[in-house]
């Protein structure tokens, strides 16, 4: 009953897949492995574990009874056959990088991306001798213009952190396709597997900061890939094993478990806190803009209801006034706290521009699409009554 897969429903599997209580003891709840190293039967069986010819566990940088329990549980929400787990969203996507790029290989990446993500690329990969581009996938033919003989990855965010844009995943996977020896890669730390599936729309490799939604109480930080067995056993064995070991640790692979149990129930309350702050700001003369996928507004507005189950919970506004009254607006908030990262129990608000993405430049922000006034918003599960008092306070307090 507890692995087919394809017979259950999303929270079913989030709950249950992939693990039998009557395997263990009758434990409900899965055993944390805290162990570092396995003991080898005999001198030989470890010999065979190193040289892959047995299957079992051996090392945790490798593998670990918990980790692997939450990778397949992981590999079952994004519709993949295999997941690896990190210790950050970080870690996921430097060993992807280091795993698939060479020096002389050219990535494409889209034009906004997460801080840290923009620093690997122009401070870390960029700096080994990988070419970076950047393009606006919202414009089709620029990317296809733009892929080449040495192009061997293409990777954006979509919703794009922290601008909210769009990238239409599908029709992305119609062009990457068409081409051997390109990978096409999507962070949905954003949307997690409930709003939304890059593997099923085409996408080669998922990656995650699973410090975000999926663990959703901000009590750890990890990363998640999930992709094909064989792409996945490579990025364990180089990107996991060798070249990063930013291995998670069993006990925070099991808060990351006990977050997927309430993923479906905590994004959808999420998105209707979200659609109703991004609603109210929309309405407020002090507002100069909102990006909200959620609103008829919003310029992608019917790809965002064609791709995402539901809009997120992430909104990107800015007050007229700009940065200024951004700031003032920032520490008028009570209920909110001022805290970066996202897809926590509490609300956070945060400014990008001198937070998130200071790793960019000020010139690069303006190229980037990443406006010097936006303030960033993680609505939480708190009673929107409440979040809505507070975002009024909030702006009354800075008019
Ligand atoms: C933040 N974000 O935005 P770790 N991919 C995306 C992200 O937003 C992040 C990561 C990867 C924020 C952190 C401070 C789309 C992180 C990196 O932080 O390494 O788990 O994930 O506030």
């Amino acid at each position: 009953m507890h692995n087919k897969n394809n017979e259950l429903g999303f929270s079913t599997r989030a709950i249950h897949h992939g693990y039998n209580p009557l395997d263990n003891n009758g434990a409900l709840i899965p055993p944390i492995y805290l162990t570092s190293t396995f003991a080898f039967a005999t001198a030989e069986y470890g010999a065979g574990c190193f040289a892959g010819e047995e299957s079992g566990h051996f090392y945790t940088r490798i593998s670990n009874p918990t980790l692997a329990l939450l990778e397949t549980r992981m590999a079952a929400l994004e519709n993949g056959e295999a997941g690896v787990a990190f210790s950050s969203g970080m870690g996921a996507i430097a060993a992807t990088f280091w795993t698939l790029l060479r020096p002389g290989d050219e990535i494409i990446v889209n034009r906004t991306l997460y801080g840290c993500t923009f620093a690997l690329l122009h401070h870390g990969i960029g700096e080994f001798g990988v070419k970076v581009r950047h393009v606006d996938m919202s414009n089709l033919a620029e990317l296809r213009d733009a892929i080449g003989p040495n192009t061997r990855m293409v990777y954006f965010e979509t919703p794009a952190n922290p601008n909210m844009q769009l990238v239409d995943i599908q029709a992305v996977a119609e062009i990457t396709a068409r081409h051997r020896n390109l990978t096409l890669v999507v962070d949905n730390t954003y949307c997690t597997p409930y709003l939304q599936r890059p593997l099923e729309l085409g996408a080669d490799v998922v990656v995650h900061s699973a410090t975000k939604y999926l663990s959703g109480h901000g009590d750890i930080t990890a990363g998640m890939v999930v992709t094909r067995q064989a792409l996945a056993d490579r990025i364990r064995l180089q990107g996991l094993k060798d070249l990063t070991g930013a291995v998670l640790s069993p006990q925070d692979a099991f808060l990351l478990m006990r977050g997927l149990k309430t993923l479906s129930l905590r994004m959808e309350r999420h998105c209707s806190n979200a659609l109703q702050v991004a609603q109210y700001l929309q309405n407020h003369p002090a507002v100069e803009w909102v990006t909200y996928p959620g609103l008829p507004s919003f310029p992608q507005y019917e790809l965002a209801q064609r791709q995402m189950k539901l809009p997120g919970g992430m909104i990107a506004f800015e007050l007229k006034g700009g940065l200024a009254t951004g700031k003032r607006f920032m520490n008028a908030l009570e209920l909110f706290s001022r805290a970066v990262s996202l897809g926590d129990a509490e609300s956070l608000a945060q400014h990008p521009a001198s937070m998130t993405h200071s790793t960019y430049t000020p010139e690069e922000r303006a190229h980037h699409g990443i406006s010097e006034g936006l303030v960033r918003l993680s609505v939480g599960l708190e009673d929107i009554a409440d979040l809505l008092a507070d975002v009024t306070q909030a702006l009354d307090a800075c008019a």
